[in-house]
C-alpha cells in the first residue's frame, strides 16, 4: 500500500528552497562543493546544482560517495551498518564547504559513514547535511542543517522518494510494511 504524501511540484519547490538556503548561507559559492549520496542523493544533489546555475549563474562541483548497507555474507545476525563503497570526489574538499546530499534522513547511520569518507579525503573548512526527507528515529548525533520535508514515520513504514531520473517520475511515498 503506497500512499502519495509530496506530489513532483511540491518536491521540486523544496528542492529550490533549499537551494536559495545554501546560497543565503554561502556569500562567495566559490568555496562550495556538493557531494551526493548514491543512489538518489546524486540526482537531487545535480539538480541543485543546476538550480545553482540558473539562479547564480554559478557552476558548483558535484561529487559522488557510493555508501551502501553492510551486507553480511555469513548470515550472523546482527543490524547492517552502512559501508562507503566508493568516494568520487571532482576537486579537492580541502577548505571548501561541502554540502552532503542524500534523498531519506533516518538513524544517522549513513550520514555518519559519510563523515567518515570525507574526512579521509582532507580537511573540508565546513560540512553541512542536506536531505530531501527527515523521516526520524535517529540513533547518532546528527541532524540536517537542510531539509526538504520532515515526514514522521513509524518504524514499520518507508519513505520511497521518486526522482524523474532514475523513476521516470517526481514524488515522495509512504508504504507500510
Ligand atoms: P537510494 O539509493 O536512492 O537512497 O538503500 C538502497 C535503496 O533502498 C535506497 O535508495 C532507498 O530508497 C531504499 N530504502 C528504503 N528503505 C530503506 C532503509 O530503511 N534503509 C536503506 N538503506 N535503504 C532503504
Ligand atoms: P540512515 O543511515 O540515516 O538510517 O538512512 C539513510 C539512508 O538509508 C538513505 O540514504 C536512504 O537511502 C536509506 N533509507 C532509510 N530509510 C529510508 C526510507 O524510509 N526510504 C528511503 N527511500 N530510503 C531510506
Ligand atoms: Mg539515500
Amino acid at each position: 500500500m503506497e500512499k502519495e504524501v509530496i506530489d513532483g511540484v511540491t518536491m521540486k519547490r523544496a528542492l529550490t528552497r533549499i537551494t536559495y538556503e545554501i546560497i543565503e548561507q554561502n556569500a562567495q559559492l566559490d568555496d562550495l562543493v556538493l557531494v551526493g549520496i548514491k543512489t538518489r542523493g546524486i540526482y537531487l544533489a545535480q539538480r541543485i546544482a543546476q538550480r545553482l546555475t540558473q539562479l547564480e549563474g554559478r557552476q558548483v562541483p558535484v561529487g559522488e560517495l557510493d555508501i551502501t548497507l553492510y551486507r553480511d555474507d555469513h548470515h550472523q545476525p546482527g543490524p547492517n551498518d552502512p559501508e562507503v563503497h566508493g568516494v568520487s570526489l571532482p576537486v579537492s574538499i580541502e577548505n571548501r564547504h561541502v554540502v552532503l546530499i542524500d534523498d531519506v534522513l533516518f538513524t544517522g547511520r549513513t550520514a555518519r559513514a559519510a563523515l567518515d569518507a570525507l574526512l579521509s579525503q582532507g580537511r573540508p573548512q565546513r560540512i553541512s547535511l542536506a536531505v530531501l526527507v527527515d523521516r526520524g528515529h535517529r540513533e547518532l548525533p546528527i541532524r540536517a542543517d537542510f531539509v526538504g520535508k520532515n515526514i514522521p514515520t513509524s518504524l514499520d513504514e518507508q519513505i520511497k522518494v521518486a526522482v524523474m531520473e532514475h523513476d521516470g517520475r517526481d514524488g515522495i511515498y509512504i508504504q507500510k510494511n
